[in-house]
This record gives structure tokens, C-alpha cells and sequence, in this order.
């Protein structure tokens, strides 16, 4: 090579390298590294894997998605450490999976208010402050909102009492089934079967929707209604990936991210498939009714906050303020 050329290269090279820094240069698309709670094709995933497919199949999109994998990849509760030191530029989480972090990502599960609603009437600013505040985090998109949690059982009971039995828990249960005197364990949702095979704990807090997707189905006799709270979880953005990403990659995103809302109204559907599934697989409903259902409902959203409020004296009221209106 004659030092001619080889100038031209190392000019070359230097220009691409350039290009490729400066923002809004170069249309080429962002990669952003995706990490998810929730394996792709589970009920919890269902919509977060349409968004990803719509735009990663998008040719004019500016961003992209790489999803690096699921719970096998990276332990849920690890998430929030990750979206916070940007080791990871994109997550799906509910905020139990990272409320060690931050105790008020239980709040949204306490939410009466849509996201659109929120976003609409403006509080939704209080929310992305806070995240980004408390974990560096932009809050791009809150799906699974309108489905409910349920508490899941392989024992009888008669009344909203917990007392004497053992219940797998993530925080987004623990308070509520503590305060019926239930005895509580945390495991990550890959821990579950085995926990309910062994008979280590006699019931489990999830959603009416993904307990075929890891084969509970197997191992739960009993589902108590009414479901309680909504089910929130949030597609969550690393907050220096949000800032160097350029007016048109965010505005698409965000654009984006009112699509995978939208489909939110997607799940009463579901929910509906479900319960009949779980009935046609045996599962039995044991449904509270009257004073027995209010007290169950309204002992949750009780415990709930008074949680929140103690662990978050400073931002616990104004958010059950904001969520409850
Ligand atoms: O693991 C869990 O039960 C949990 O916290 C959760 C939260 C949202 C959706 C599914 C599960």
C-alpha cells in the first residue's frame, strides 16, 4: 500500500468515526440493547413484543431494537441496577422488579387512571421526573394497564384471611397478603414451579394472564377473585441514551410508545380467554362476594399505600393523589 493510500484510509476512517459522533449527522439507525423481565411470546410480553416487531419492521424507523433476551439473560430483579448505569439501554419491568431502587415504582400498580389519561391531563410529568430522578430512567411506555393481579392458591379458604399459609410474593404483593397474615416469599417468576412442586409455599401472587407460559397450570388449584390493583409494566429507557438520541429518534419513540398504550385496550379480551382457560384446566374460582370482595379490594389498595407512603414520606401522598383522582 503507498503511504498515499494509506492516508486515505486512515482520512477515511477518521471521517466515519467522526460521522458516526455527531448526532443528527448520520441517519444510520440507533441500536438500542433490550433486555426484558418477560420471555418473548408470554402473555405478560404480548404487546411489548408487537412494538418491538412493528418497529424493528418499520424501514423509515430511526431506532431499533435489539432484544439481548429475557429472564435467562439477566435476573429480574437486577433490571433496575441495569437501566440505571446504562448497562442495558432498554428494559420491560414491572416496577417490583426494581423498587428496591426506588419503593414509589409501586405506586402505578396502584393507578385508577389510565396512562393516556395521566398523559393527558399533564401529571404524567410528575411520574417521569421521578424516574428520572430516582433511576436515570426515561419511562417510555406503560403496558399491561386494565389487567389485574390474583392470588393463586392449592389451599381452600373461606374468608379474606390468610393466616397459615405460605405465599410466594414479588413487592407488588408482600404488603397486601402480609396484612391477612399470610407468611411471605420472594422468587423471581422462574422460580415458581418448583417452589409450588415442592410444596415450599401453598400459593402465588401473578396476573389473570401467563400462567400457562411456565405450566403453573400443573400446580394451582384455586384462583381468588376479585383481582386486585392493575398490572403495570413499563417499557423504561436508560436516561443518557434517552438525551443522546436526536428530536426525530425521540419523538418517533414516543410516538410509538401511545401505539403500544393503545393496545392496552387489547386486554380485557385477554383476560377474558384466560379465566375461561384456567376454568377448563380445573382451576377453581374461589370468588368473594359482597362485604368479603370490597374488604379483599379495598384492603390491597390499603396496604398498598401505606406502604409506599412510609417507605416515600416525601412523594408518597402526592403520587395516591395523582393516581387516584
Ligand atoms: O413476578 C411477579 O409476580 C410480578 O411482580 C409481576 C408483575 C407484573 C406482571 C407480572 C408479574
Amino acid at each position: 500500500m503507498s503511504s498515499g493510500n494509506r492516508l486515505a484510509g486512515i482520512l477515511s476512517a477518521l471521517v466515519i468515526t467522526v460521522a458516526g459522533l455527531a448526532p443528527g449527522v448520520v441517519a444510520a439507525q440507533t441500536v438500542l440493547r433490550t433486555i426484558s423481565g418477560f420471555s418473548a411470546g408470554s402473555a405478560i410480553s404480548r404487546t411489548f413484543d408487537e412494538f418491538v416487531e412493528k418497529v424493528n419492521s418499520d424501514p423509515a424507523a430511526p431506532v431499533r431494537f435489539r432484544i439481548m433476551g429475557g429472564p435467562e439473560a439477566m435476573p429480574p430483579f437486577q433490571l433496575g441496577n441495569a437501566i440505571r448505569n446504562g448497562v442495558v439501554d432498554v428494559i420491560l419491568a414491572p416496577g417490583a422488579f426494581y423498587s428496591n431502587l426506588m419503593p414509589e415504582a409501586e405506586a402505578l400498580k396502584l393507578s385508577k387512571r389510565s396512562p393516556q389519561e395521566l398523559r393527558a391531563s399533564g401529571d404524567w410529568k410528575y411520574i417521569e421526573d421521578l424516574w428520572r430522578e430516582k433511576l436515570n430512567a426515561h419511562y417510555l411506555a406503560y403496558t399491561n394497564y386494565g389487567n389485574q393481579f390474583h392470588l393463586y392458591l392449592n389451599k381452600p379458604i373461606k374468608a379474606p384471611d390468610l393466616t397459615g399459609l405460605k405465599i410466594r410474593v414479588t413487592p407488588v404483593y408482600r404488603d397486601f397478603f402480609s396484612s391477612l397474615g399470610a407468611t411471605v416469599m420472594q422468587t423471581p417468576p422462574g422460580e415458581v414451579y418448583t417452589a409450588l412442586e415442592r410444596g415450599v409455599v401453598d400459593g402465588y401472587g401473578w396476573p389473570m394472564e401467563g400462567i400457562f407460559d411456565l405450566g403453573w397450570h400443573e400446580q394451582t388449584r384455586y384462583r381468588v377473585d376479585p383481582g386486585f390493583y392493575t398490572v403495570e409494566v413499563g417499557v423504561l429507557i436508560n436516561h443518557d441514551k434517552w438525551r443522546s438520541l436526536t428530536d426525530e429518534q425521540r419523538a418517533y419513540l414516543t410516538k410509538m410508545a401511545a401505539w403500544l398504550e393503545d393496545r392496552n385496550s387489547s386486554n380485557a379480551a385477554v383476560n377474558e380467554a384466560e379465566r375461561k382457560r384456567q376454568a377448563d384446566s380445573g382451576i377453581q374460582a374461589i370468588a368473594f362476594e359482597g362485604e368479603q370482595a370490597q374488604y379483599w379490594v379495598d384492603q390491597a389498595y390499603r396496604a398498598g399505600w401505606e406502604s409506599i407512603i412510609k417507605q416515600s414520606p416525601q412523594h408518597g401522598p402526592k403520587l395516591r393523589e395523582l393516581l387516584s383522582k
